[in-house]
């Protein structure tokens, strides 16, 4: 079971995870190989890189109940740094936003850190060698089947800022 530390705001677990199957032994068979990361640094993007099975993906579905579904909100809410039920300015439509989800699930927690995206992460952040990966932070777009909303238009290049020489990326994941 979690525990919340009140002192330390921080979500720790006994043992397991989402990647239980996972041993040091198959890290390998994340690398992407050589076409797949030149094509990232000549054209700055990769896509269509299978991070979940299908059964994780179910699996995580339920977690994500906790952050869309008022009556299902998590104990841990609180611990969030920024949710939003609905910022699609438009009542009949939805578009949850939230940062911080990794720190209240297990699920969310753990796919941070899962080898299938810190492996590529570790290749892409830098075209010389092998780079350590930490994360910066989630975040949250849930955009509900039939009355999802939109996000608006807006341009993200304060994030490019960020390190200089640029060494970080975004792992943009969906289902
Ligand atoms: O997924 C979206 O619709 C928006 C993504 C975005 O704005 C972002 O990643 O900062």
């Amino acid at each position: 079971m979690p525990t919340y530390s009140t002192t330390a705001r921080q979500l720790t677990y006994s043992a397991v995870s989402l990647s239980e199957a996972i041993t040091a032994g198959d890290w390998e068979k994340h690398y992407l190989g050589q076409e797949k990361v030149a094509e990232f640094f000549e054209r700055g993007y990769i896509s269509n890189i299978r991070v979940l099975t299908e059964e994780q993906c179910d699996r995580i579905l339920k977690d994500y109940e906790h952050f869309i579904d008022p009556s299902k909100r998590h104990p841990g809410h609180a611990m969030l740094y920024e949710h939003h039920s609905n910022q699609s300015g438009d009542s009949s439509n939805v578009l949850m936003h939230g940062l911080g989800q990794w720190r209240l699930t297990r699920l969310f927690h753990d796919v941070v850190f899962l080898p299938a995206i810190s492996v590529p992460s570790s290749q892409l952040l830098d075209q010389d060698k092998l780079r350590p990966v930490r994360l910066w932070h989630d975040q949250m777009f849930a955009k509900p089947a039939r009355h999802g909303g939109v996000v608006a238009w807006h341009q993200d290049y304060s994030y490019w800022t960020r390190t200089k020489p640029m060494m970080h990326l975004t792992v943009h994941i969906t289902t």
